[in-house]
């Protein structure tokens, strides 16, 4: 890593990489991006999320060639529900009572549940062996695991979000990184959300007031970064 690299298109300012950033891929799993899935049954289309997979796949191939650090987190309960509040589990079906819940049986097996096919990352960004993997029942990556631990431990202060939905575990783990005392960037065409408009704000707000939760900018001009 160059000691003077430096995100000059970054918004709302430029972005200082001191010490190497950390790759954060939030929920990139079948259960929200496929068909059939956790994202389908609570009524999205689920399509929309498609266009940040190719981005966050050529900033994970950076990251590897950079030996940089990569956590993938993942949305999971265990099958016995025991670690599922019922707010959670029970929300959406109190106004859809014939949607499937989670831990319910779907085509891609137990909604939401560890070792279920759904519950599994797309294949097209599985993680490495070496690659750490946080497994979460909130939306945030930091509530309840050992993430901040992982990362103080590998000397990490600064995180480049990713992955999926923006307004909802991206933004909401990113807002758990900045009150942690992580300077955090998140790659505007490495996130999607449902709602397009949702993603934008979430962009809009992170960015605001001098960068008040963080920085944004696209997976090319990050990249970029590096070879100037
Ligand atoms: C949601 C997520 N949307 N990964 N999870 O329930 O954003």
């Amino acid at each position: 890593m160059s000691e003077s690299t430096t995100v000059k298109q970054a918004k709302p300012f430029e972005f200082k990489i001191k010490g190497n950033p950390c790759l954060i891929i939030i929920d990139m799993q079948k259960d929200f991006i496929e068909p059939k899935g956790f994202g389908e049954t609570l009524g999205n289309d689920v399509s929309l999320l498609e266009p940040c997979i190719q981005p966050i796949k050529s900033l994970l191939a950076f990251f590897r060639q950079h030996q940089f650090l990569v956590v993938h987190t993942k949305e999971t309960h265990n099958s016995d529900l025991t670690d599922c509040f019922d707010a959670k589990r029970f929300r959406g079906a109190v106004y859809n009572p014939g949607q499937l819940k989670i831990g319910d049986t779907g085509p891609m097996g137990r909604i939401l549940i560890d070792g279920e096919i759904g519950n599994d990352f797309i294949d097209d960004l599985k993680p490495r062996k070496n690659e750490m993997i946080i497994k979460k029942q909130g939306k945030g990556a930091f509530y309840n695991t050992n993430l901040d631990e992982y990362l103080q431990k590998n000397n990490i202060n600064q995180l480049i979000f990713t992955g999926v939905t923006t307004e909802v575990c991206v933004q909401t783990s990113m807002r758990e990184a900045n009150d942690r005392g992580y300077e955090c960037l998140i790659i505007e065409d490495g996130t999607d959300s449902y709602f397009p408009e949702f993603k934008q704000s979430t962009i809009d707000m992170i960015t605001a007031q001098s960068g008040i939760v963080g920085w944004s900018c696209d997976s090319q001009t990050f990249i970029g970064s590096f070879k100037e």
